[in-house]
């Protein structure tokens, strides 16, 4: 198991070890609904929406959490909002839209490649459990 210390793609020396779902996706690998990409982020549909419109955004390096992709690389994590407001206007989200960066596993994270959640496409309870 990886540890927060890691840099993009681990550091333990076993790639395939620390690779997790999403790069799979990234590299194509596994199949996704892609919405939108750029050069350093991709785009695709939540497998298990819990919106009317429930996307995932990811930058193609990978960072463990939003806060170590803020410390690593600022700039990438601008471009990973960019692309969440992108996917927003494409989706029609013109009422507004939630990203949610769940960080760490009691927020529930269960990939460890930093994903924003974009959800909308109805009006969102506040908060909550
Ligand atoms: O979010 C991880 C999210 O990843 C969760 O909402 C389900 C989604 N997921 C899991 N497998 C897939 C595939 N294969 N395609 C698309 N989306 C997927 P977390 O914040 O880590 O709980």
């Amino acid at each position: 198991t990886g540890r927060d210390t890691e840099g993009p793609g681990g550091t333990n020396g076993t790639e395939s070890a620390s690779e997790t779902l999403f790069e799979r996706i990234i590299a194509r690998e596994i199949p996704a609904d892609i919405v939108y990409e750029t050069d350093t982020t991709l785009a695709f549909r939540d497998i298990s929406p819990q919106a009317s419109t429930h996307v995932l955004v990811v930058p193609k390096a990978r960072h463990r959490t939003v806060a170590d992709l803020a410390a690593a690389d600022p700039g990438l994590l601008a471009e990973v909002v960019a692309t969440a407001a992108k996917v927003a206007e494409l989706e029609g989200l013109h009422d507004g839209y939630r990203i949610v960066f769940n960080t760490g596993p009691d927020a529930g994270q269960t990939v460890f490649h930093v994903h924003a959640h974009v959800l909308g496409g109805e009006q969102l309870g506040h908060f909550g459990r």
